[in-house]
């Protein structure tokens, strides 16, 4: 459930301290009339902000995330934007001290028409000076954002105003040029998308139009605050700040043309990957991409500061994943430094160890999916390695992975959950149970790793002498 707080109060007890402002920043007879800030306490998916002013336009749906209302002032689409310390759920049980905006990581996304006047009021709560660029406008470049380069930074407790027309219509991102490597570390940043005012000849309508952002934390097992000098050995990859099995199924109706736009704010490349289907890259930062430009893929990288937005028909009902196909984005903050354990030979150790420690576990002589079970005590406060469960067992996933649900009777406009697919009957991989015919392997072939002969690893289950 979304619950949308209006900080009426919060916000009137703050103008006191506003007053005498210099240069850019608003002034008080203008602050008085600015929109009140709307603050967002669930990290659920909204559902779509159906436009009640302005030019209509359909809107897209945030993965955990949600639309910032706004306020239409003489014909000029109005946003408050309000920086600000937020502690997201990145998962249930696992809270991050992150910074973001309105109440959440990544902030708000705005939608707005091509040719809109927009205005955005930007509060900062934050404890130090920030900005905000609007990645992929065109803009004056005064209203660029760059701290120090376009316009002096944000102080502590002043509010900035941005105003521009939102020339092009396309798939954008927001996020501060100010103090960046921290702020952005921190977990801010923010989706922006400029619909078409009329049928553009390389945007197609869309029955179904997801987005969201990919962004990293470093965030040691057992503590709260991402460490923001982290430059690429991050721990918790987050599609918007959230982790499998805590991102929602994108959720769609057999049939269905569906967009999806990714941006990217971490520190590397991310090859999404969806399966089942074919998609075109449609459009990037730049904008539409011609179609005669365009072929199909089924990943499609999106590299550092992009933004990659794909098509496609969600025409072959079931549960397809939906993940970065880089093997350690799909894990938890606890597999990255095990050491390897494969064909490690443990007999004769593990009784001797158990002396000493009841509760030792043999894990990874066989590979590591028994991670994927396996309910070891974890220090408070983050995600495991592998986690989530579908029909079938341990998904043995974690970070960047979801799950595109196809279905011949969700409605139209229903984004609910509907489950897991009811496959028909003799449509899922099954076991063989006739005759197996041994492979006939030359003599000179190598042995191969003793896997056969290892010893069982020890389930989940009460600890010895319980
Ligand atoms: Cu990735």
């Amino acid at each position: 459930m979304n619950t949308i707080h209006s900080r009426r109060q919060f916000f009137a007890g703050s103008l006191a301290g506003v007053a005498g402002i210099a240069g850019l920043a608003v002034s008080r007879s203008a602050l008085a009339g600015l929109p009140e800030p709307v603050i967002q306490s669930s990290a659920a998916t909204a559902a779509p902000l159906i436009p009640n002013t302005g030019r209509p336009y359909n809107p897209v749906v945030t993965l955990n995330g949600w639309t910032l209302p706004w306020r239409m002032k003489d014909g000029v689409k109005e946003f408050h934007l309000v920086a600000e310390p937020v502690v997201r759920e990145v998962a249930p049980g696992f809270l991050v001290n992150m910074w973001g905006y309105n109440g959440q990581s990544p902030g708000p996304t705005i939608e707005v028409v091509e040719g809109d006047r927009v205005r955005i009021f930007v509060t900062n709560k934050l404890p130090e000076h920030t900005t905000i660029h609007w990645h992929g406008q065109r803009l004056p470049s005064g209203m660029d954002g760059v701290g120090g380069l376009t316009q002096p930074q944000i102080p502590v407790g002043k509010t900035y105003v941005y105003e521009f027309e939102a020339r092009r219509p396309g798939t954008f991102m927001y996020h501060p040029h100010a103090d960046e490597m921290v702020q952005m570390a921190m977990g801010m940043m923010g989706f922006w998308v400029t619909h078409p005012k009329t049928r553009h000849p390389q945007i197609s309508e869309v029955d179904r139009d997801f987005c969201f952002l990919l962004n990293a934390f470093d965030v040691e097992p057992g503590s709260r605050t991402p460490k923001v000098n982290t430059m690429t050995d991050f721990n918790i990859w987050c599609w918007n700040s959230r982790v499998f099995p805590a991102i929602d199924s994108l959720n769609v109706r057999l049939g269905d043309k569906v967009r999806i736009r990714v941006g990217n704010l971490t520190m590397t490349n991310h090859p999404i990957h969806l399966h089942g289907h074919e998609f075109t890259v449609t459009g990037t930062d730049g904008g539409p991409t011609p179609p005669s430009s365009r072929w199909p893929e089924v990943t499609t990288d999106v590299a550092v500061g992009q933004m990659r937005q794909v098509e496609f028909i969600a025409d072959e009902p079931g549960d397809w994943a939906f993940h970065c196909h880089k093997s350690h984005h799909t894990m938890g903050a606890m597999g990255h430094a095990v050491p390897t354990m494969v064909g490690v030979d443990h007999r004769g150790l593990v009784g001797k160890i158990q002396q000493l420690v009841p509760d030792y576990m043999v894990m990874g002589e066989r590979g590591m999916a028994d991670m994927g079970e396996m309910e070891m005590p974890l220090p408070d406060n983050t995600a495991p390695m592998m986690t989530g469960t579908g029909p079938y067992g341990p998904l043995e996933m974690g970070g960047m992975f979801s799950v595109l649900k196809v279905r011949a009777d969700q409605k139209p406009g229903d984004y609910k959950d509907p489950g897991w697919f009811k496959h028909p009957a003799g449509t899922v991989a099954r076991e063989y149970t006739g005759p197996l015919a041994e492979a006939s392997r030359p003599p000179s072939a190598p042995a191969a790793q003793p896997g056969a002969t290892l010893p069982k690893a020890r389930k989940p289950g009460p600890p010895a002498g319980h």
